[in-house]
């Protein structure tokens, strides 16, 4: 039989989908967060899990690099979610797709005067759509990380990020003004693997499904 690959992001998914792995029965022979390995082998001679850019991950299961993957719903929003079976809401990773300004920026004025807005995100795609829906002008300014120094320095008049506790926009004085998306993570599959690996998918898939819904 044809192994299964797995893709995941080290950090909160992998620990968050550690859970998940356990109850259909697979554990990860080491921890991506000391292993430099990108190829992970499991309890389970038939999965193997790889490690790759939270943002990436879509691009894997869509090409066929890995069979299943999980993904934050504003990398897949971001993503489009071309050639991806999108079966199961995890539940995990929760968190807000949300614009951000500085506290004292008055957004809901700027928007009604019909002011053009300079915003800097990692996701160009999801803000253009979104901005352009409420009839709102923007200059979009791609960076990679760390969105929330943007407006401190004046790169910005606002951000759009995914926020979980909102300590971070505490933290350097940004207040959240507007949700764009209510987020969690998503397991994806390859169109082509459910067709011709679907019988050893299924369980997996399925030991997910009852786990997270126990979780959740
Ligand atoms: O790190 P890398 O650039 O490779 O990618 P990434 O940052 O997208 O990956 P990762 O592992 O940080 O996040 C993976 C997924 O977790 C995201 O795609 C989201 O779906 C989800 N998630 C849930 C979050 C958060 N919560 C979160 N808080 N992703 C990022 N954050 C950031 C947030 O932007 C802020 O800068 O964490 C920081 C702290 O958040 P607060 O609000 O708790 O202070
Ligand atoms: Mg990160």
């Amino acid at each position: 039989m044809q192994g299964i690959t797995i893709a995941l992001s080290k950090g909160r998914i992998f620990e968050e989908t550690r859970p998940l792995l356990e109850a259909a029965g697979i554990r990860a022979a080491e921890d991506p967060e000391t292993s430099r390995k990108l190829i992970i082998e499991t309890n389970r001679p038939d999965v193997r899990i790889i490690i790759v850019r939270a943002s990436d991950v879509p691009t894997y299961v869509q090409h066929g690099g890995a069979d299943l993957g999980i993904a934050g719903k504003d990398v897949l929003m971001e993503h489009g979610g071309e050639g991806l079976y999108q079966p199961l809401d995890l539940g995990i990773a929760r968190c807000r797709l949300m614009v951000a300004v500085r506290e004292g920026f008055d957004y809901a004025l700027a928007v009604q005067q019909g002011a053009r807005l300079r915003v800097a995100t990692k996701y160009l795609q999801v803000s253009r759509e979104h901005f352009a829906a409420k009839g709102v002008h923007v200059d979009l300014i791609k960076l990679y990380g760390s969105m929330e120094l943007a407006p401190l320095v004046g790169l910005a008049d606002a951000i759009v990020d995914v926020v979980s506790s909102g300590n971070t926009l505490k933290a350097n004085r940004l207040v959240a003004v507007e949700e764009i998306a209510s987020i969690s993570a998503r397991l994806v599959v390859n169109q082509a693997s459910l067709k011709l690996a679907g019988t050893s998918l299924r369980p997996i898939m399925d030991a997910f499904a009852r786990a997270s819904a126990v979780a959740t």
